[in-house]
């Protein structure tokens, strides 16, 4: 019914715009030579000072700020048209200017904003439009204000009535009024709960840092879900139900959580309604915003409004009628062109990874070890220690010559194995002065003019890995073609499976063109010590290390605290910071390096130029890079994507990269970056998984085990069950922390194997998930509430999770317990659930908290009623599974019945010509596979379990031929019927016909 809508502001504000005439200085920071030699390379070391910046106060922090909305005077409306699909109006201010923090836009003729290029695909209206159930209202008193309004219920979604437009040339805000206790997700990338807080302000910058908690991240998502519950047939639609009153106690999380954190569910909880038979009270209506805006901005989300400001743009905003999260997520995705990349098979299996594998000898060792023990290994990963110092598409001549190449990957493919390295996004700038210094992919891409510039025209030059380096310009004319030819140069050397983008944010160590002058002192150390360099030890461990290991965590403490005086002796004192560098607008002038408004960058000082290429960068076309910063790592997951699609024609693009914009999902996938070998990441992962399945990039896990500091076997092997349910699933690790492959520890070794027999036996089920997220923008990994919309205490549960709508995962998140409380979600409108290992029905009250036994190793997993799940039987890669049995799991609801589908393909082509598609169907004691598509597969059935068998059975009968009774394990009380061998009467295929079961 509903499509998406586009709302007619856009045009209303784009009537102001003119031409961009950003100015900038010239960059300033130069560095001295005189830095010390490190173990990490003889070379000059940049001072640490070059990454320091100005010290900003952020706004949202400065108890002086200026409100916008008491200063500015808001526009008035005149020459408004309107038509079917919104109004067009010129908007002049309605008083002074307030110039608070940019220049006030009076008229057409004196902007310097950007628009967003056309690659950040525009939504368009459909031609659907009239389905829409929004409606657009706007006024003029006291000022020019919008709103927009569910036209079936005439609740206000929307609405900046009696609030001021702001709109200035480096500064932006508008804002809505939000009914009390809202329920918005979404605005990452964040590490915080599923749901948002009303006292949280969501800045949107990316940046590179290691996951801290609630500030901005790597990627830019400024895309919302707003849920509003109500009570069923109460006629009140426009009054959302207030979650806090009926859920004092509730399931939802705070997001403060700098310390081991619990559950949340030692509460039991009563639903409001309580007796589970006369279904919820409850309904909802979801709907979406999306601000087509590559600036860096936050949204201040207050109790009972938010304030987007941003620095610069326009007001492009998009809200999406829903009425249900799915349907919003769908509409997203469409308008911006931009349903998920299809996974390849072989993407779904276990990736190993970390920072600090040696040599190919070393690398080999891994795979055979992972092979010893019989954990399943699909794809091995490396990491920079691979480069010929740190340049990107080389070998390093010594640990892994090319020599080596050959023989490792012709094992390793002929093990049916994967290889992805990592590619970062900085280009090492040759020594000018040193000829046997020469990098041919520099020398190509400076030749056709492709990398980015300082405002003088000169290159702009930075710092990562290599010394000092040059970045790629996206919009340059050769900048993508430059790339793709250095990817398939490349592979020529190192027969990559995938890409593994890092640093794209893009990052740079050092404020301004920090190399303008020095580039003669390269190849130079980076401003800071690596993990492991200068006596630099890691002794951090998880929480509650100190109790499973007690001796360890003694010794590593002391040893913390003697490393920690050892560098308190060497360190600079911290320069004061008693005043902070204010800025004022100048008229017709934007300064782009330090905006008049302040965002709240996690980076020190909040300076947009810390650890970043510094917002003055120009490219190719003139734009300059605090306009499009957002928007950079977006560009070279697409330039990667054409990359591997040279590389590989006709094949799906593996790739997994670190900064994200609207719409990347559609190349890459993600990885939550540098989070820590702590419980409460892995806590975080599951939020952090949810908000990207609404920001349309499924493909999501975590560094399993943590990154950052050493890991301890309770913690990775709760985590590898953890992740085992993710659509991505690595571990991996930083430089020189203790080794953490899940065989390290035999308890890890087991609890890994135990939770990726079950992803392997589902990889049928999360393939056909992925099919279906790439063909209708359906999600992967889901919250409880998007499935079960009538439960408004599912709201902001996010310690458990679904794995597509039929497996339930209820995890442990803290150490030390053998039990865990989870809520059975739907129960309260007859919904079912079964153990995944007994198949036994769960019992389990309504709204109740369940206290499950999950003893370490042992991950609670559910299924759903009504399902049918497809399985094939594990094989030790995904290339051994796709040759064994299938099989499937019935799981039967209230009624009898269940439904599902399976989706099959050779596992790679971008555009299979053949495929399968099947769908399930029991009930009535029958199960019905309808088999369509011209995809050969010859494997037979062999399981079929049906779980829910209580009323006993009759003959069992497949196409009407009597199945053998050995055949059979039926045990009535725990209702789990189990056929096996059913391989003999299905030998020419499970799939080569539709059939019948019935028992
Ligand atoms: O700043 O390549 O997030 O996964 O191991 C560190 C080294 C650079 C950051 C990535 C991490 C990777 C690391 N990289």
């Amino acid at each position: 019914m509903a499509r998406s809508s586009f709302l007619k502001t856009a045009s209303v504000l784009l009537a102001l715009q003119g031409l961009s005439t950003g100015q900038g200085t010239a960059p300033s920071t130069t560095v001295a030579a005189g830095g010390t030699a490190t173990a990490f390379r003889p070379e000059f070391t940049i001072p640490s000072a070059a990454d320091e910046g100005a010290d900003l106060l952020p706004n949202i922090n400065d108890p002086d700020a200026v409100n916008a909305q008491d200063v500015c005077p808001g526009y008035k409306a005149s020459q408004v048209k309107e038509d079917e699909r919104g109004l067009t109006a010129v908007l002049t201010l309605a008083g002074a200017p307030c110039n608070v923090y940019g220049n006030d836009v009076e008229g057409s003729s004196n902007t310097s904003w950007f628009i967003p290029p056309d690659m950040i695909t525009r939504p368009q209206a459909e031609s659907s439009f009239g389905d829409i159930d929004l409606e657009f209202n706007s006024g003029d008193e006291p000022s020019f204000w919008f709103s927009v309004t569910r036209g079936s219920t005439g609740d206000v979604l929307f609405s900046t009535e009696d609030t001021k437009l702001v709109y200035e040339d480096q500064f932006i805000e508008f804002v809505s009024t939000l009914p009390e206790d809202y329920t918005i997700s979404g605005l990452g990338e964040h590490i915080h709960g599923l749901k948002l807080n009303s006292n949280y302000t969501a800045t949107i910058f990316a940046a590179d840092v290691g996951d801290p908690i609630d500030r901005n991240l790597y990627g830019s998502h400024p895309f919302y879900l707003e849920t509003r519950y109500f009570e069923t047939g109460s006629g009140n639609k426009t009054t959302p139900v207030k979650k806090s009153a009926l859920d004092p106690r509730g399931y939802s999380h705070g997001h403060h959580v700098n310390h081991t954190r619990g559950h949340g569910h030692e509460n039991g909880h009563e639903n409001g309604t309580g007796n589970g038979s006369g279904g919820s009270p409850y309904e909802s209506y979801a709907h979406g915003v999306y601000l087509r805006n590559t600036h860096g901005q936050e949204i201040k989300l207050e109790s009972e409004s938010l304030t987007w400001r941003t620095l610069g743009g326009s007001i492009d905003l998009f809200i999406y009628d829903g009425p249900t999260q799915p349907e919003v997520t769908k509409q997203y995705l469409k308008s911006i062109d931009a349903l998920p990349a299809m996974q390849n098979y072989w993407g779904l299996g276990y990736h190993q990874c970390r920072w600090g594998y040696r040599n190919w000898t070393q690398l080999r060792e891994i795979v055979q070890t992972f092979k010893d023990f019989d954990i399943p290994l699909e794809t091995i990963w490396l990491d920079i220690d691979y480069m010929d110092q740190y340049r990107d598409f080389t070998l390093d001549p010594v640990a892994f010559p090319p020599s080596g190449v050959n023989e490792f990957f012709d094992w390793l493919h002929g093990n049916n194995q994967h290889f992805v390295p990592i590619v970062d996004a900085a280009i090492y700038i040759p020594n000018p002065q040193n000829a046997s210094d020469a990098y041919d992919t520099y020398a190509r891409g400076n030749e056709s003019g492709t990398f980015l510039t300082n405002p003088d025209g000169s290159q702009y030059i930075g710092a990562v890995w290599p010394g000092y380096t040059v970045f790629p310009d996206w919009m340059s004319v050769n900048g993508q073609s430059w790339w793709v030819k250095e990817m398939v140069e490349w592979y020529k050397e190192v027969p990559f499976s995938g890409f593994w983008i890092d640093m794209n944010e893009v990052s740079s160590f050092c404020v301004g063109s920090c190399g303008s002058g020095n580039v003669t002192l390269n190849p130079v150390h980076p401003p800071f010590a690596l993990p492991g360099e200068k006596g630099n030890v890691i002794y951090d461990f998880p929480e509650a290390f100190n109790i499973t290991n007690a001796t360890e965590a003694a010794s590593a403490s002391a040893a913390a605290s003697s490393q920690a005086a050892e560098n308190s002796l060497t360190a600079v004192p911290a320069p004061s910071t008693t005043s902070y560098l204010r800025t004022t607008p100048t008229p017709g002038v934007r300064n782009v390096n330090y905006p008049p408004y302040v965002i709240n960058n996690v980076q020190d000082g909040a300076d947009l130029a810390v650890h970043a290429v510094s917002p003055n960068a120009t490219h190719a076309n003139g734009v300059q890079e605090y306009d499009v910063h957002n928007i950079w790592g977006h560009q070279i997951l697409n330039a990667t994507y054409q990359g591997l699609l040279n590389v590989f024609p006709d094949k799906r693009p593996f790739i997994i990269g670190r900064s994200t914009f609207p719409g990347t999902g559609k190349w890459a996938g993600h990885w939550g970056g540098d989070n820590a070998s702590k419980w409460y990441y892995m806590y975080f992962s599951i939020p952090q998984a949810l908000s990207f399945s609404l920001f349309g990039i499924p493909m999501f896990g975590v560094d399993t085990c943590g990154f950052n500091g050493n890991t301890d076997a309770e913690l990775c092997s709760r985590w590898m069950q953890l992740s085992a349910f993710f659509p991505f699933y690595r571990n991996h690790n930083t430089l020189s922390a203790n080794s953490q492959e899940p065989f390290r520890w035999e308890s890890v070794a087991t609890a890994a194997k135990t939770a990726m027999q079950i992803r392997y036996s589902l990889l049928p089920y999360i393939y056909t998930l992925f099919h279906q997220a790439h063909t209708t923008g359906s999600t992967v990994m889901r919250a409880l509430s998007w499935e079960f919309p009538n439960e408004p205490q599912l709201a902001g549960v996010d310690a458990q999770f679904l794995l597509g709508p039929n497996i339930l995962v209820t995890p442990v998140l803290e150490p030390q317990v053998d039990t865990v409380n989870g809520v059975f979600p739907g129960i309260i409108d007859g919904e079912s659930w079964y153990d995944w290992y007994t198949g036994e029905k769960v019992n389990a009250e309504a709204g109740v908290n369940t206290t499950i036994q999950a003893p370490l190793g042992h991950i609670p997993v559910f299924i759903r009623g009504g399902a049918v799940l497809p399985t094939q039987e594990p094989g030790y890669t995904t290339t051994d599974s796709r040759k064994n049995p299938w099989g499937l799991i019935v799981a039967l609801n209230g009624d009898g019945d269940a439904e599902g589908s399976l989706y099959v393909d050779d596992g790679e082509s971008l555009e299979p010509t053949e495929s399968l598609e099947i769908s399930f169907k029991a009930g009535d004691g029958q199960l019905k596979a309808d088999v369509n598509g011209t995809w050969k597969d010859t494997n037979a059935l062999g399981n079929v379990t049906i779980l829910g068998v209580f009323d006993g059975i009759g003959e069992l009968k497949l196409n009407g031929q009597s199945i053998g009774n050995g055949t059979v394990d039926y045990d009535k009380d725990t209702g789990v019927l189990k056929l096996s061998k059913l391989n003999e009467l299905t030998k020419s295929g499970a799939w080569s016909a539709s059939w019948t079961l019935s028992w």
